[in-house]
């Protein structure tokens, strides 16, 4: 047998998903007038199949997002039906004994929203409250984890500076505007759930990527404290004071040199910023594997001195060939960072099942359960067994 790493008594470990990518039937958001998810896992209805699949994986936390678009449909109008929806989920969570972490704005927005100006509208922290509110109201008794925010720099670097995604605009002083005024919204979301409950733990999941310098040449170092600062640190540093714990989101580790485009990187941030290797292994749309920059992501975040969750991590692989030891070796940093006194408390997977992966659609697979998607049939890939294993014995074992 080979060393076995023991993670920390009540460690979490789970999956993530997001309503959007999941649920299926969702009508009123921006997206579904963009790129329709149609019935996608059908999670909506089979929420139950899912977490017995999970309770069966060992798994004590599911990170999971509300669809304000279903909760409010139209501006001021709140659809009490979908609202318990949510309330039966959480009870099912907890009948399972399973921690829920909720999410409260995953990339979907209500269309009505989107029209009035999305992140760029003055009151759109406002809108932003009162839906809070609501969800506060049904939810608050049972749930203690709630993140505000995914993703908020991917949000605003695809929606605003690349237009990838709703509202498709390419215009940096936008993107600003919608930066402030989703932190605008987070604080106030943060100090209206703390009004509620001062036990409660509010954070956002932060898209942190790992940037280190090719050859220690200065420009390339000045490169990547610029990029530390505005990808990773500058929405964390302006929340400061406002988060119990961070969210750590880690997919992307570059290694940063200086090249003409590098002046341009304001039109595509934060590619332009680098000219990344091509050696290594890569996911199925190419994302390069790199689990040492987990270390350096979980690192970097620990300057804020929070408990931090890893609150996404995973890979696009069809076959499941890489999954096993994407896991392992990830996970491998995860306690290695422990071990350095960092205060990690939880790893959750992305993805609980193959789903909706927003412009490419279906076919990145990051699921621990296949989705066939004619039948809705969840097969659970191999490595959910490997990784179920870890989650059972509170450990990983490397050989
Ligand atoms: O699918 C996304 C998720 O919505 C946000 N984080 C990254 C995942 C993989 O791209």
């Amino acid at each position: 047998m080979g060393r076995v790493l023991k993670f920390p008594k009540n460690f979490l470990w789970g999956c993530s998903t997001s309503a959007y990518q999941v649920e299926g039937g969702i009508e009123k958001s921006d997206w579904s007038k963009f790129a329709d998810a149609g019935i996608a896992c059908d999670h909506y209805h089979r929420y139950e199949e899912d977490f017995d699949l999970l309770k069966q994986l060992y798994q004590n936390a599911y990170r999971f997002s509300i669809e304000w678009s279903r909760i409010e449909p139209q501006e001021g109008k709140f659809n009490q039906e979908e609202i318990r929806h949510y309330q039966k989920v959480v009870l099912a969570l907890k009948k399972r004994n399973i921690l829920p972490f909720v999410v409260l704005y995953h990339f979907s927005l209500p269309l009505w929203f989107q029209k009035r100006g999305g992140w760029l509208d003055p009151d759109s922290e406002k809108y932003f409250k009162r839906y809070c509110q609501k969800v506060l109201e049904a939810l608050g008794s049972e749930v203690n984890y709630w993140i505000t925010i995914n993703e908020p720099m991917v949000y605003v670097a695809n929606s605003y500076l690349k237009a990838k995604w709703p509202p498709l605009k390419k215009n940096i002083f936008e993107a600003k505007k919608a930066l402030r005024n989703l932190i605008k919204a987070h604080k106030v979301a943060y100090e209206l759930i703390h009004a509620s409950n001062r036990e409660a733990k509010i954070g956002i999941s932060k898209n942190v990527a790992c940037f280190s310098p090719y050859a220690n040449k200065l420009i390339n170092r000045i490169l990547v404290f610029l990029a530390d600062y505005s990808w990773n640190n500058y929405f964390l540093t302006r929340i400061k004071g406002y988060q119990d714990f961070v969210g750590v989101n880690y997919y992307f580790y570059n290694r940063i040199k200086f090249c003409f485009r590098s002046l341009f990187a304001f039109r595509n941030f934060p590619e332009n910023f680098y000219c990344n290797t091509k050696s290594g292994k890569f996911s199925d749309i190419g994302w390069r594997i790199e689990p040492e920059g987990i270390y350096c992501a979980i690192k970097n975040v620990s300057y804020f001195k929070k408990p931090i969750y890893i609150t996404e991590n995973g890979l696009a692989d069809k076959e499941d060939k890489l999954r096993k030891e994407f896991i392992k070796q990830h996970l491998f940093w995860v306690h290695k960072a422990i071990e350095d006194g960092m205060d990690v408390l939880g790893y959750f997977y992305w993805s609980l099942m193959d789903n909706f992966e927003w412009e490419k659609g279906f076919e990145p697979r990051f699921g621990l359960f296949e989705i066939n998607y004619k039948t809705l049939e969840r097969k659970i890939r191999p490595s959910a067994f490997y990784y179920a294993k870890i989650c059972k014995n509170n450990a990983l074992i490397i050989d």
